[in-house]
């Protein structure tokens, strides 16, 4: 059985304009106090009896008459076989949602948040509640149709519904909607993986946290210190990759991309960094504008969609630099996507020019930043952090950066640094804090695990972990950060063999053609130039047996 959910309106047809409207001004009305429920109950039903069913008329009456007089929580009742869900917060209704039965799916027939509280976070909690109720009625899936324009389809893709195809909906009079169509898979193969479970070697408490994944739950610190500690590859390679299945089917994401890095001038001393040089150093860089222009104008009338600007900390430069680039790169190629400075870049020009975080980003926004980078997170453990690069940003800020940026409506990406001196205690205090943020804001895009190279460093005889250990974290890194949409295996910097397997051990992006524009990783000794042809990117996708699609920087798929 499915979940069919319509989003906002009942059913197409051709008085659905006008139904609409008078439905709305009743939900208005009544937000407003100006309705009291009986009023609203007896103009709702007759709107639903005159436009589509007596019987679920009277039952969304009598179940309106009861179910306002409930406290606050979000409730639900079956009337007729139609249930109804009134979504309360202190007292105050902040929306509604009805779905009933027909043939062998559920109908979502409406799903509304009064204005007010959109945008308050509701929307995940209605949403949360929604997939709660279609696991208990063991549903396999809930599918919904969402206009294309509409801003909440990241808190679809936020629970990990992926987008299946586009529709055109026919909503009467003459009129049309463009429609995504989104979908959650529960448990298409949840029953058969765990079979497979339960036939294996591992340990029971192993085999629980396996079921605990497959069905849908979230693993709590301790399973995943099980799970980087004794877990069997294999295992951890199915449950990642059934969990990367859930949320983008057999989908690999990546874009056409290229760096720009300023400068390799930096303020700070990372001691796993080989990127940074001293002024005087013959390998030192500092573009001047007129240079970084110029780099930028190479791509007109290319298809690059994004261009990713970060690099050290400069201390010469400022705030109005850098929105002056932004605006400069905007003017030469003025569709292209500004994803720039890693939140240590940012703290220290916001710092500089004596502003406050929010009115730092403010400004950077307001001057065309469309994304941050996942950069400069490393590792959050404050003692470790200390050891490895002692002045840069605190965990809090970059956490506090990444929380304001989302608040301000930019998406950004997240990173951690790996396999050099940390635990994997540290590890999952990292991917926590992650986590949490997640839940709070629901901003991030992309989570990339970055590898420790130990070329040209200090940390170099800290050596590098094997393969393996790559793919372990790949894997509980998908597995525990269950509220990241895209899990990026970044080819640049793992190396394309390791980019093939880390597509079976969860990850379902590996970023972009890169165009050979960055030096992070050749000067900590990668091998081999960072580009790749869009034909290169999707034969290796192909390769793996995945579906190669392109993406923007919002992954929004390009066609
Ligand atoms: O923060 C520096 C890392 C990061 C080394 O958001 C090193 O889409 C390994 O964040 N060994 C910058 N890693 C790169 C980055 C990034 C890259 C691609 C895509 C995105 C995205 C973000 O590089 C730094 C640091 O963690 N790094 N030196 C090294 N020796
Ligand atoms: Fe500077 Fe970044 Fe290198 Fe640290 S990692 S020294 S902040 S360029």
């Amino acid at each position: 059985m499915k979940i069919l959910c319509k989003h906002i309106f009942f059913l197409p047809n051709t008085d659905y304009l006008c139904r609409k409207s008078k439905c709305m001004e009743i939900e208005r009305l009544y937000a407003d106090n100006a309705l009291k429920i009986n009023e609203m109950s007896e103009m709702a039903t007759a709107i639903v009896r005159e436009y589509y069913d007596p019987v679920i008329g009277e039952a969304q009456n009598t179940y309106m008459l009861q179910k306002f007089q409930t406290p606050d929580s979000i409730v639900g009742q079956i009337n007729n076989g139609a249930r109804y869900y009134f979504f309360k917060n202190n007292g105050f209704n902040i929306g509604f949602m009805s779905f009933y039965p027909r043939n062998d799916a559920m109908y979502l027939s409406k799903w509304y948040l009064y204005k007010q509280y959109r945008n308050c976070g509701f929307g995940r909690q209605c949403l949360q509640f929604i997939i709660q109720e279609a696991k208990k009625e063991h549903l396999v899936a809930i599918e919904l149709n969402v206009n294309r324009y509409n801003p909440t389809q990241r808190i679809y893709e936020h629970f990990g519904f992926h987008r299946i195809r586009e529709e055109k909906i026919d909503v009467g009079c003459g009129f049309f909607m463009d429609d995504f169509v989104y979908r959650l898979d529960f448990n298409a193969d949840a029953e058969r993986l765990k079979s497979l479970v339960a036939n294996g070697l591992a340990d029971d408490d192993i085999k629980q946290i396996a079921y605990k994944i497959l069905d849908g739950s979230r693993i709590t610190d301790n399973e995943a210190l099980a799970l980087y500690t004794r877990a069997d590859l294999g295992l951890l390679g199915m449950l990642a990759f059934e969990i990367k299945r859930r949320k983008s089917g057999d989908k690999v994401y990546y874009n056409r991309n290229f760096h720009i890095e300023p400068t390799n001038v930096c303020i700070n001393n990372c001691k796993f960094c080989s990127y940074k040089k001293p002024k005087d150093d013959p390998q030192a860089w500092e573009l001047s504008m007129d240079e970084i222009l110029h780099r930028v104008a190479a791509y007109k009338g290319s298809k690059a969609t994004e261009v990713h600007i970060v690099g050290g900390v400069h201390p010469d430069r400022d705030i109005d630099y850098y929105c002056r680039l932004i605006r400069e790169v905007k003017k030469i190629i003025p569709g292209i996507v500004v994803k720039a400075f890693t939140a240590v870049e940012i703290e220290y020009m916001i710092n500089k020019a004596g502003l406050s975080i929010e009115d730092g980003l403010k400004k950077l926004i307001d001057n065309g930043l469309q994304c941050i980078p996942g950069g400069g997170a490393e590792i959050f453990d404050e003692k470790l952090r200390a050891e490895i690069c002692p002045e840069k940003t605190k965990s809090s800020v970059w956490l506090d950066i990444h929380r304001t940026a989302h608040k301000l409506g930019i998406s950004t990406n997240a990173t951690m640094l790996y396999g050099h001196k940390e635990t994997y205690e540290q590890r999952i205090d990292h991917l926590s804090r992650l986590r949490k943020l997640q839940d709070e804001t629901g901003g991030f895009s992309a989570f990339i695990p970055l590898k420790f190279r130990k070329e040209n460093n200090s940390m170099h005889d800290f050596g590098e972990v094997p393969l393996t250990e790559d793919l372990r974290n790949y894997a509980v890194s998908r597995i525990y950060l269950d509220n990241f949409p895209h899990v990026k295996a970044y080819w640049v910097m793992s190396g394309l063999e390791t980019t093939k397997l880390a597509l079976q051990y969860g990850a379902d992006d590996i970023d972009g053609t890169v165009d050979d524009s960055t030096k992070i990783y050749t000067m900590a000794g990668v091998d081999g130039k960072p580009s790749m042809t869009v034909e290169q990117i999707r034969q290796l996708i192909e390769s793996v047996g995945l579906t190669p699609v392109e993406r923007d920087t919002f992954y929004n798929e390009i066609k």
